[in-house]
């Protein structure tokens, strides 16, 4: 199949699926056209079968503000017409299914192109429910020939909060285990914890969802009972105030902001727990990404995580904000050695099992495969 995928290129899970899934794709033969204004930061290397056409944007005078949404649509009609795209896979609705029904529109009759809106979480549970977006967010997902959501929790929000009755195909997040796998090489655990500390991790954007201040709360806890550090990967809006709080609780010492990092895998086989206390989670991506490196996982009970975690089995789940329980969970598994070992083959046996890159393709591959055929 000749494949459009469009995605935001920065840091973020919805970029990081389509990255994955056009070079999984392209590894089966597939050609991938990406189309963006900037190279996906997982795209890094020369991938065969795999292109990049940057969207370009004008900045004349006139238009105060950047028209993407249209120069991406031009973009999209222009690689489909000329790469004879069978189908465009747009994900994160906000505006790549708009640009994409857009481009489709201007092309009827001269090409038949599908178009597949894969829905990642905020474009369904928080920005599209803005009235300036939710008219266009509830008709590009209407008239998408195919619609995927990554967990079941996300296709039941989007029914009912579009007021949509469309068939929408589960399809959850993957990793690759042979990368995000346990590693006995660590040389990150004698660095980041020399006198043998427990270590806790969290990666996020550090947006006002993620909660990550609870995870400091969480640990202020957890250090009075074990020895142990805070790890915290990722930047964004609230990283300032998680910094003064660590000032303010004289967890300076105990607390490491490492920023965006591209070595996820070395840092997550330091780690003993992985925190994600979300007020709002489609999947977790990152949650997924511990449990395959071995890490179990301690998460607010919110969205697609219940479907990922197994309360007890791989990790434990509590309610949003309550962070005495999540941090009486993370002492429990800290201070029993057995019920860790456990926790973390059972995270990896899950990862492998349901959520490795082998199954998960597969799923988007035949579902384009039945769209095409409608
Ligand atoms: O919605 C966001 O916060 C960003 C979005 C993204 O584009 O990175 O993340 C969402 O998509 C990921 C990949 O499908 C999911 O694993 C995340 O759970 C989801 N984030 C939220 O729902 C908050």
């Amino acid at each position: 199949m000749n494949i459009g995928i469009t995605c935001y290129p920065t840091y973020g899970g919805s970029g990081v699926i389509a990255t994955e899934l056009g070079k999984a794709l392209a590894k089966r033969g597939h050609q991938i056209h990406f189309i963006s204004y900037a190279m996906p930061f997982r795209l890094n290397n020369f991938v065969e079968n795999v292109f990049f056409h940057e969207v370009e944007l004008s900045n004349y005078p006139l238009f105060e503000f950047p028209l993407y949404s249209l120069a991406l649509a031009s973009k999209m009609v222009e690689v489909a017409t000329y790469e004879k795209l069978d189908l465009l896979h747009v994900h994160y609705a906000i505006p790549h299914a708009t640009s994409a029904l857009l481009a489709k529109q201007m092309i009827n009759g001269k090409r038949e192109l599908k178009i597949i809106t894969t829905l990642h979480g905020t474009d369904i549970t928080l920005v599209g429910l803005e009235p300036s977006f939710l008219p266009l967010v509830k008709y590009s997902t209407e008239m998408s020939d195919g619609v995927t959501a990554v967990s079941r929790f996300l296709k039941e929000k989007t029914l009912i909060n579009y007021s949509i009755e469309k068939d929408i195909e589960v399809i959850p997040n993957f990793v690759d285990t042979e990368i995000y796998a346990p590693r006995t090489d660590c040389i990150f655990r004698k660095h980041l914890a020399p006198k043998g500390e427990k270590i806790l991790v969290h990666t996020s954007n550090f947006r006002a969802v993620k909660r990550v201040t609870d995870t400091i709360k969480i640990f202020e806890q957890v250090i009075k009972e074990v020895p142990s550090k805070l790890i915290l990967v990722g930047d964004g809006p609230d990283r300032s105030e998680c910094e003064r709080i660590c000032r303010e609780l004289h967890l300076c010492d105990h607390i490491k902001f490492l920023g965006k990092q591209d070595g996820l895998v070395e840092i997550l086989n330091a780690a003993d727990v992985f925190l994600i206390p979300s007020q709002s989670e489609s999947f977790g991506l990152a949650a997924l990404e511990a449990m395959a490196c071995g890490v179990p996982v301690i998460s607010s009970s919110v969205g697609g995580l219940p479907e990922l975690i197994k309360h007890n089995e791989t990790g434990f789940i509590a309610e949003i904000g309550d962070i005495n329980r999540m941090a009486k969970y993370v002492i429990d598994l800290l201070t029993n050695e057995r019920k860790h070992k456990l926790f973390s083959g059972n995270s990896r046996k899950r990862a492998v099992e349901s959520f490795d890159k082998s199954i998960v393709v597969p799923m988007y591959e035949n579902y384009y495969k039945k769209i095409l055929e409608l």
